[in-house]
This record gives structure tokens, sequence and C-alpha cells, in this order.
């Protein structure tokens, strides 16, 4: 007899009627007075075959086959109100094709993932398979696919930059050294000076890849290794036009999420945010008051925001615009970054922004500095030598027109919309402060 084709779990519904042969995971086995309820997983979802004759599972006992053998299943497709997606296999016939007899560490076959955090993240390898954690990876790849699309559509080019570099790009201590033979180098903090350098090219430039940060730290928020989404756009008159390019990112991220991820969001629970147009917006000063204002708390004076600052700038967002979205702009310029670019009407503050997510800071972006004498003044200013950046410098030497970009963070992203208590919780293979397995 010929061997059917194989299909995905997602096309079972353009088969009913038919016979057909899918393969992946035995993820479940129930037994229900004779009959057996078996459900295979794939790599796009999860497809129900019922066996009513006993000899059927033969071939996987035989094997001694548990859950997370890798079997395949040819069945007569039927539809079925009651079986996920609509659709069951009946009078199956099944193969084992590498037989696991063994465990698995985490328990994948029920609807939420058990196992503590840290049996979670050291097999990771293993939980990430667990429908719900598959859900969350697959919201992180559409949104990598927005992000790039968005830009792609309105004149920008895809990048990548070094992650082994000479200088320290984001200022602070949070560098990883590496010995490049015998000379200092480090694990790039963002692609920021490249991105900049590289407008000098194409004008308007993404990147999406991996930054490194030495957060000598434990926290809910942060990672040692995450995916930034860059962007970098010339000819700019501030930073306004920056964020109305990030309104549109952010906009078809979730359209895209709602028009392709539909069984991702319901089995997450996940509720959309809506993004305004334009994004509600307040200047860093007001929002310290708007702080003293409603908390008592006197953070007027504060360089920067803290993680409950924006907490209370989120909930006051929702109140103020139902918004689940926030920009904060004009930050103390002196607590930025060094290539961050002044508001010209009070240089005490800056043109950069951070976009705020349900009380998270998700994106940093801002205007930058454009001129070579700014530069120079600006290192000189902050006490860095010029050497490390000379290369950075020749650009800025030789022409750069007036520009700005933004960040995302992809697993922040992630964290603040599928609610997951810690962002190692929607990271394919966190690094942190004690892992650097799986
Ligand atoms: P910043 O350092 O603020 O800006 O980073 C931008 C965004 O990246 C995310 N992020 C992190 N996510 C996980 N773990 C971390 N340790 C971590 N640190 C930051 C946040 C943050 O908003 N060069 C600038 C961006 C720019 O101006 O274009 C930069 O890197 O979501």
């Amino acid at each position: 007899m010929e061997r059917l084709q194989r299909i995905r779990s997602c096309e079972i519904g353009d088969h009913t009627g038919e016979r057909v042969r899918v393969a992946g995971w035995l993820h479940s086995v129930r037994r229900m007075g004779g009959i057996n309820f078996l459900v295979l997983r794939d790599g796009w979802g999860i497809i129900q075959a019922v066996v009513e004759q006993e000899e059927a599972l033969a071939p996987l006992l035989a094997a001694g086959a548990g859950v997370e053998s890798v079997i395949a299943i040819e069945g007569t497709a039927a539809v079925a109100a009651q079986a996920p997606g609509g659709v069951e296999l009946r009078e199956p016939r099944i193969e084992v094709i590498s037989a696991v007899m063994e465990t698995p560490p985490v328990v994948l076959s029920k609807r939420e993932i058990k196992a503590s955090l840290t049996t979670q993240l050291d097999h990771a390898v293993i939980a990430n398979r667990h429908p719900t954690r598959r859900a969350i990876l697959r919201l992180g790849a559409v949104g990598m696919e927005a992000f790039r699309a968005t830009l792609l559509a309105q004149g920008f080019t895809e990048i990548q930059t070094p992650k082994i570099v000479a200088a320290a790009t984001e200022s602070g201590a949070n560098v990883f050294a590496l010995d490049y033979f015998g000379r200092p180098a480090y694990l790039a903090q963002s692609p920021q000076l490249y991105k900049q350098i590289m407008v000098g090219v194409f004008e308007r430039v993404f990147e999406v890849g991996p930054v490194f940060r030495a957060e000598p730290h434990d926290t809910t928020r942060h990672l040692n290794e995450y995916v930034s989404l860059d962007m970098e756009m010339g000819f700019i008159e501030n930073h306004l036009p920056v964020m109305a390019v990030l309104r549109d990112v952010v906009a078809n991220i979730c359209a895209a999420f709602s028009e392709r991820c539909a069984p991702e969001l319901a089995l997450l629970g996940v509720q959309l945010p809506v993004v305004q147009q334009p994004i509600p917006a307040i200047h860093f000063a007001e929002a310290q008051e708007v702080i003293y204002r409603l908390h008592g708390m006197d953070v007027r004076g504060e360089p920067d925001l803290s993680p409950q600052d924006e907490r209370w700038l989120g909930e006051w967002a929702q109140q103020e615009y139902g918004s689940d979205f926030l920009f904060v702009t004009g930050y103390p310029t002196k607590k930025r970054a060094f290539y961050t670019a002044p508001d010209p009407r009070q240089p005490r503050y800056s043109n950069a922004f951070d976009l705020i997510f349900r009380g998270t800071e998700l994106v940093s972006g801002g205007q930058r500095l454009h001129r070579y004498e700014d530069y120079l003044a600006v290192l000189a200013e902050r006490e860095l030598p010029e050497e490390p950046f000379a290369a950075y410098l020749e650009a800025f030497r030789y022409g750069m027109p007036p520009h700005g970009g933004f960040a995302i963070g992809l697993e922040r992203l992630l964290m603040q919309l599928t609610g997951v208590p810690n962002i190692k919780l929607a990271t394919l293979f966190p690094r942190d402060l004690n892992r650097l397995t799986p």
C-alpha cells in the first residue's frame, strides 16, 4: 500500500472524509470506558484520534511508547464538534517513529504547566513544547515578522551589525567583557552606534537581533541577553516622526496578532491592546507632577522614572485616555545616553522618549546628536575617551543628517502582552544571573 503524504494538523479541516496521515508527538492518552483518545501534537497544533479497537494501540504497547513518543497516525478525518479544532481521526493506524519510555521532566498534557519556574527553565527544552509556551514563542515570531514588514513597507533596509564590539554603547558598567585575541572587547549592549552609522548609507535601517546586558541582578523584567527590535531614520526635525513610526509598528504588530494568532491568543486568554492614533504622550516633568498629585510621592527633581512611577503612569493613562500605551517624552538629557539630542528650547530636557505599555517601559528612543562638534563636546563633558568611538565619530565628521530611532524589547512586549509574571517565561532560553544552559 502506498504511504499517504503527511499533512499538518492545521490542514485537517480541508480533508474531512479522507484518509490522511499526520505525524508528531504523542501529547496525551485518555481512556474513556473502552474508547481511547490519543492526542497528537505537531508544529502547528494538536489533533485527536479516536481508538475504538484496542488492537490499534498494539504498536504503542509493543514499543512501550509513552507520551512524547514521535508517532505517525493514518486515519479518516471526521467532523466532531467536541474535538480540538472540530475534526478528529477515526479508525487510526499508528506507527511509532521514536519511542519514549521515560516520564518527561515537565508534564505537557495538562492545560497549564504546574512545574515551578526553576523546573520549567531547567527543562525549557521540553517545557517549550507545552501549547502555552509554544503560543508565546509563536507570538514572538509573528511580532518580529510584523516589525520587519512595517518597516520594509516604509523604505527601511534590514542590517545585521557586529555583536563583538570595542566600546560600550549604552553608558554604564553592564557590559560583558571578552578577551579578543589578547585585546579587550565587549558583547554589544545594543546596535546603537552601528545603526546610526548606517543612516549614512541607507537613511532608514532596522535590525532584529540579540543584545547583551551584564545586569548583575535578578528582576522579573530584565534578561542578560534579549532580542532588540531596533530602527533608525534620517532627516527628521525632532523625535515626533520617530514616535509616529513606532505607533505604526506597534499597531501593525497587534493587527498581525489579531489576524494570525487567534488560537494562541485564545489559549493564553490575551486581550489585545487598542493602539490609539496618536498614542497619548506626556512630558517627563508633567509626568512627575501627575505622580505627585495622585500619589503624594514627590519625585520632582528625580532624573528618571522608577518602575513604580511607570506603573502609576500606566494606571493614569488607562484612566485618563483608556490607553494601554503612554509616551513619556523629554527625559532629562543628563540621564540619557551620550548620543541623545537635547530639546533645543530647554536643553536640560531631551528629545528622547520611552513608550510605557501596561505600566512597564517597552521602548526607548529619541532624536540623536548629529554634528561632529556636538559629539566631541558631549564625550569631553562626560569624561568619555574619544578613542573607542573613533569609527563612530568618523561618520559624523563626514556628514550626518538629523536622525533618530528606537528599540523595542521583544520579550518585554511578550511579557506585558500575555501577563506572565516573569520575563523569563516569555523567552526561548533565558540567560540570567545563574543560568547559562539550556
Ligand atoms: P534601552 O537600553 O532602554 O535603549 O533598551 C530598549 C528596550 O529594550 C528592553 N530592555 C530589556 N529587556 C530585557 N532585559 C533587559 N535587561 C533589557 N534592557 C532593556 C526594554 C527597553 O525599553 N539604544 C537604545 C534604544 C534607542 O534609543 O534606539 C537602548 O538600547 O524594552
